[in-house]
């Protein structure tokens, strides 16, 4: 069984980031290191301001003991970190590890803006950490942030993917993850061939934590050694059940992940 370091917030409602990666993961067959870099009452979108507790404090001593009891991770995936200085941390520690996989998600912002309590200063500290990244996995917010681009809905891909590129390691992989195209929405890379696009049909509405559960099945699907282009293909497929789940669902409050149930079952008829 392939262990997993998984690095982002607890947050305590709302069905995102640990909480949606730990089922995930686990369904995939990874022994998963949950690491909380922060615990919030609730994510930071929709429920006013959560209470937070920040781990700054925490994390050098938890590498340390990791350290010390030997604990090795193949795989890695990080999301929502919460501060420069965690985000320095985390580098920090990773960049002593021979991971055979780090998958970044760069979780800022969405819809045109950062989220709440993040500044340039907190983008150039991502830069930072994605340049230790075999994948990155920015939606087209977080995207224009990195690149240093005007956000806009509709980027111009061969430039906003060529700028993200070039702030890799040789040989790692920007994607972009919420990509429109006709009605189509999914994930747009690079390769020698030029832009690729890889989509479900869009359905209605916007779920919060949808891009977590999206990370967390392309690090585990990579993790296992599917090609970029069918990790892409199974992880739009299992995200697309995911939301129409939700939305069948008719939930009262909308705040809340996407359902969990129907992607855990398709991945395990991965077997
Ligand atoms: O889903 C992204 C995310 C993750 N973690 C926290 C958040 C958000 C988005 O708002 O607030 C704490």
């Amino acid at each position: 069984m392939s262990s997993m370091l998984v690095a982002e917030d607890l947050s305590a409602v709302g069905g995102i980031s640990l909480s949606a990666a730990v089922p995930v993961l686990t369904a995939m067959d990874y022994q998963v290191a949950a690491l909380p870099t922060s615990l919030l009452s609730t994510h930071t979108s929709g429920y006013g301001r959560p209470a937070v507790v920040n781990l700054a404090d925490w994390l050098p001593k938890v590498f340390e003991h990791w350290t010390t009891a030997q604990l090795d991770f193949q795989q890695g995936l990080i999301g929502y970190v919460g501060t420069v200085e965690l985000c320095q941390l985390l580098h920090d520690y990773l960049a002593q590890q021979k991971l055979d996989l780090l998958v970044v998600d760069p979780v800022m912002g969405d819809l045109g803006q950062l989220y709440s309590g993040f500044d340039d200063q907190y983008v150039t500290a991502m830069r930072q950490l994605i340049q230790l990244a075999d994948v990155i996995l920015p939606n087209v917010t977080e995207a224009s942030l990195l690149a240093g681009l005007p956000y806009t809905t509709q980027p111009d891909l061969p430039t906003i993917l060529t700028a993200l590129q070039k702030l890799l390691k040789p040989g790692a992989h920007a994607v972009i993850t919420d990509v429109t195209q006709n009605d189509q929405i999914g994930c747009a890379w690079l390769t020698a061939d030029g832009v690729q696009f890889i989509g479900e049909p869009r359905l209605a509405g916007h779920y919060n934590g949808t891009g977590d559960t999206l990370a967390a099945v392309i690090a585990g699907l990579l993790g296992r050694g599917f090609s970029l282009t069918r990790t892409l293909e199974l992880a739009n497929q299992w995200l697309h059940i995911a939301v129409a789940e939700t939305l069948a669902d008719e939930r009262a409050d909308e705040r809340q992940g996407v359902a969990l149930g129907g992607l855990l079952r398709a991945i395990l008829t991965l077997g």
